[in-house]
């Protein structure tokens, strides 16, 4: 299709050294029979960013972080500023994740706060947008994207959006592929008109128990520019599976 996809694992509160450890080099061993059209990235808790990046050196997957501070530096007890990511090798910063808004407390202007020091920092943002089975229920999930994507993402936005729908998120409930393709053109559409551009669109991942058995189909769909992937991402054969997806 000659468009770039991005496969994104996002470890969330996974893993001890020596399993991430060896996680990691099966994904590099793997990463190689892949075209370059399909980029990698892991996403590990912050414990293991430093070790996990040194083994991503020389390779072309990349080292994401799942969470930043909006400030630079300051009396943030246990928060992580976007540039002490950055002075690891981190690239990619997963940002307002559905777990962050509900376990955090995050809100829109926290994580466009956030995006916009992930930008200053030299990183690309990883935008988490999506809608709980009660808006969807109740035919209210375009507007909440509509308004997570009004309030949450800066101006000039320059990163990727990640749709996953709650009710989709660790529940072994994928979206379907139509309702995928759906959404994420509305959501191209919502950020074509807040961003007032045309092209140079962020990409739009999905995100939601996404498994090697359906990642070929939702890669398939135009509007999809790549999967944000928790529970198959703890495997190097599942998520190296689903990248295959890709091809
Ligand atoms: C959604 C996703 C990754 P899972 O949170 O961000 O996790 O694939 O386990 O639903």
């Amino acid at each position: 299709t000659g468009r770039r996809l991005l496969i994104a694992g996002n470890w969330k509160m996974n893993g001890l050294r020596a399993s991430s450890q060896a996680l990691a080099r099966a994904i590099v061993e793997g990463a190689k029979a892949l075209p370059a059209s399909v980029e990698l990235a892991v996403f590990p808790p912050f414990t293991l960013t430093a070790e996990i990046g040194a083994l991503l050196t020389d390779s072309p997957v990349r080292l994401g972080a799942q969470d930043c501070r909006s400030e630079k530096s300051g009396a943030f007890t246990g928060d992580i500023a976007a540039p002490m990511l950055a002075d690891l090798g981190v690239t990619h910063v997963i940002l307002g994740h559905s777990e962050r808004r509900r376990y955090h407390d995050e809100t829109d202007q926290i994580i466009s706060a956030k995006a916009e020091a992930a930008l200053e920092a030299g990183l690309v943002p990883v935008l988490c947008i999506g809608e709980t089975a009660e808006e969807r229920d109740s035919g209210r999930a375009y507007e909440t994207l509509s308004n997570q994507i009004a309030r949450g993402v800066p101006a000039g936005f320059r990163g990727v959006i990640a749709y996953e729908p709650v009710w989709a998120i660790g529940t072994g409930r994928t979206a379907s592929s139509d309702d995928i393709a759906q959404t994420t053109a509305h959501i191209r559409d919502s950020l074509a008109a807040h961003l007032q551009t045309g092209d140079n669109l962020p990409p739009i991942l999905y995100g939601g128990s996404v498994t090697a058995r359906d990642a070929a189909s939702i890669l398939a769909i135009e509007t999809v520019g790549g999967v944000l992937v928790g529970g198959a991402s703890l495997k190097a054969d599942s998520f190296l599976a689903i990248a295959q997806g890709a091809v």
